[in-house]
């Protein structure tokens, strides 16, 4: 029987970005829907995540997977054992899951409060989230991606906020490029890859959503 996989997401979410590149890199074809998320969570979704009613949902033959972290191991763990995105040493499968912890606590917030709140709160935001970046360069060092040689968890985790660095500079005012060059070397490298390109939304669409976005929190 053929499989069934169906990603549940919203194309500005750097989380279910996690999930299509996951998949793209193992070659998994899969049915996209996105989600008006913001307007009218479609039935399928509140049944699938009942308990956070977010996106992304991965939904094998019928059965959810939530939260994109998980959802990016289960798809290492079912798909493609010959590439592997995840370590084969326990020490150094440790080390990447703390790092992508570590993204989704300080670089996510940093970079939604720069985003979406203005004045001080903005300013602390951007400076969450340009420390964060910096911490992942000195994590880089002068590997090509984070595990070596090879694209594996950690790029995929933290190459979605790729595609919001045009719209936290115009926002603010910096350069992210200046601040992390290394970073940014990386981001490019990554981007040629064909999982990475083709999942990553255009950075003036990404700002040009934000802008719509904060009218709307401005409106609340
Ligand atoms: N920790 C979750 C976060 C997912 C998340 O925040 N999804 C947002 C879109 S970026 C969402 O579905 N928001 C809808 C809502 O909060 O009601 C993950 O890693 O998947």
């Amino acid at each position: 029987m053929a499989e069934e996989v169906i990603l549940l997401d919203f194309w500005p979410s750097t989380f279910g970005m996690r999930a299509r590149i996951a998949l793209r890199e193992k070659g998994v074809h899969f049915d996209l829907r996105e989600e008006e998320l913001l307007s009218n969570k479609s039935p399928l979704l509140l049944q699938m995540n009942p308990v956070h009613k977010k996106i992304p949902v991965l939904i094998h033959n019928g059965k959810p997977v939530c939260e994109s972290h998980i959802i990016v191991q289960y798809i290492d763990e079912t798909w493609g054992p010959e590439s592997p995105l995840l370590p084969s040493d326990p020490y150094e499968r440790a080390c990447a899951r703390f790092w992508v912890d570590y993204v989704d606590k300080k670089i996510s917030p940093g970079g939604r409060a720069a985003l979406r709140l203005a004045g001080e709160a903005q300013e602390a935001g951007k400076k969450e989230f340009i420390e964060g970046l910096k911490v992942m360069e000195g994590e880089l060092g002068d590997k090509a991606y984070f595990g070596g040689e090879r694209f594996g968890f950690l790029d995929v985790s933290l190459i979605p906020f790729y595609s919001r660095f045009y719209a936290v500079e115009t926002l603010t005012g910096c350069s992210i490029g200046e601040e992390c060059p290394k970073l940014v070397g990386w981001a490019k490298r990554c981007m040629q890859r064909e999982s990475v390109a083709k999942s990553l939304p255009d950075e003036h669409k990404v700002y040009d959503f934000m802008l719509e976005f904060r009218k709307k929190l401005q409106a609340q």
